[in-house]
């Protein structure tokens, strides 16, 4: 890894891309990874890279949905897999959530080397790898999934997810929880919980925070974060 002297202004920012460069180095992530990475950055200066209340409400809002459900899967990619991978196991023991590995850029390698990465940071079972069912209304490997996981799953976090998938899933009747820094993609639109933050904070917050359980007006969540962004902006004109 390179050396980031810790005193550097973004030093946190420059140290969690290095973590998506490790990602890509081990097989983990998808070189499209760190170009997702970097719109995610950019919507994040608009939130002053902070949790706004709006974030933590949907934080809450998601554990209590994912503590009520039968059957609640967390959906891991290769950018979840290099930011967060020991507080998405423990996220996973704390709502009591199994864990599937689902790619959009899929290749057996990857999907391997992502379930190894959580299995180091203390998972005890990783589905994903050996697939034998399919998302309906997804073409090719986007679409394979485990019956025992996400095919069967009522409740489905799915962070940093394509709009396609995500539409895929909520039309198969499940609940649908996202974290998307971006408020106006399709993901973030279509999801029923939508957690406009990092997920290098969600992940870590999700993991104290106190579960809410509420019936969350999504779109009215979306449009304060959307209001946020433009204060920050309107701000700096000032
Ligand atoms: O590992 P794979 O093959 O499954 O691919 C994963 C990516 C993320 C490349 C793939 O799912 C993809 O292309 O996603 P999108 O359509 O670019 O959507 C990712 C969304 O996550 C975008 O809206 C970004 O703004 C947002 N995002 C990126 N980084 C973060 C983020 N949201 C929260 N925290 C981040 N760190």
């Amino acid at each position: 890894m390179t050396e980031i002297p810790k005193n550097h202004p973004r030093y946190e920012s420059l140290r969690i891309r290095e973590l998506l460069v490790r990602g890509v180095e081990e097989g983990v992530t998808s070189k499209a990874g760190l170009i997702a990475h970097g719109r995610g950055e950019a919507f994040d200066y608009l939130i002053g890279e902070r949790t706004a209340e709006e974030a933590e409400l949907a934080e809450r809002a998601a554990l209590g949905a994912l503590l009520s459900a039968k059957n609640p899967v967390i959906s891991v990619n290769g950018n979840v897999a290099a930011l967060v991978p020991r507080e998405t196991v423990l996220l996973s023991e704390r709502v009591g959530a199994k864990l599937e590995v689902n790619l959009f850029h899929r290749t057996e390698q990857r999907m391997k080397a992502i379930r190894v990465k959580l299995e180091e940071h203390g998972a005890v079972e990783v589905l994903g790898t050996e697939p034998d069912a399919k998302i309906p209304g997804l073409d090719h490997s986007r679409g394979l999934c485990t019956e025992e996981g996400i095919f069967s799953a009522d409740v489905i976090l799915v962070p940093l997810e394509d709009g396609d998938r995500a539409q895929a899933l909520s039309a198969m009747g499940k609940q649908v929880i996202t974290v998307d820094l971006n408020p106006l993609s399709r993901t973030s639109m279509c999801a029923d919980i939508t957690i406009v933050d990092n997920i290098t904070r969600a992940f870590p917050n999700m993991l104290t925070l106190e579960p809410l359980e509420i019936d969350l007006d999504n779109r009215e969540n979306l449009s304060g974060m959307m209001k946020l962004m433009c204060k920050t902006l309107s701000s700096l004109y000032e």
